[in-house]
């Protein structure tokens, strides 16, 4: 089996049901389970570019640990399928979206190919990754970015509110 962590992200149709859908689509894929959930978290949209007059809505992310038995590139091909069972459109670079689900890390795999890049080429400098990760996993080391707890700092963490409603299991 191998360890791998997963980031939710949405900021349309509901975004808290679309990311709670979204951990038990993980929890329902074939040879995986779902080890652990973060918490869902509000965020400011980080480099997302507003269309003429509208406000970009936040987000709400969060990180899911599994362990799998499908490839990195099957477990990609999967968080794909479930991105287009939420109904995602791509419509411009980082367009608002009903559910991102984004490959963090993958065992301790380093790898660039057109479709996969290990570990998640923006994670370490992305607060609204970084705090749902260390939340499930404070003791992690990541291959190229090293410890989690030395990469979260006061200005990542800026504007990320973590909600107190525990999302049901
Ligand atoms: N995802 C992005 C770009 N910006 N900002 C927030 N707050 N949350 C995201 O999930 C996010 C983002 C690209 O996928
Ligand atoms: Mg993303
Ligand atoms: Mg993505």
């Amino acid at each position: 089996m191998h360890q791998a962590f997963v980031a939710l992200g949405s900021n349309l149709q509901n975004p808290v049901a679309q990311v709670e859908k979204a951990f038990s689509a993980l929890a329902g894929l074939p040879k995986t389970r779902l080890v652990k959930k973060s918490s869902l978290y509000r965020t400011a949209p980080v480099d997302c570019p507003s269309e003429a007059g509208s406000e970009v809505p936040d987000f709400i992310n969060a990180v899911a640990e599994v362990q799998t038995a499908l490839s990195a590139q099957d477990l990609l091909l999967a968080l794909h399928a479930i991105e287009n069972e939420a109904g995602r459109e791509r419509p411009y670079v980082n367009a608002p979206r009903v559910l991102d689900c984004d490959l963090l890390l993958y065992d301790d795999m380093v790898i660039k190919s057109d479709k996969l890049t290990l570990p998640h080429p923006r994670m370490h400098i992305r607060g609204f990754v970084l705090l749902p990760l260390f939340e499930i996993a404070p003791q992690l080391s990541m291959p190229v970015h090293g410890s989690i707890a030395l990469l979260i700092s006061s200005e990542l963490s800026k504007d990320i509110t973590k909600l107190s409603i525990t999302n049901p299991s």
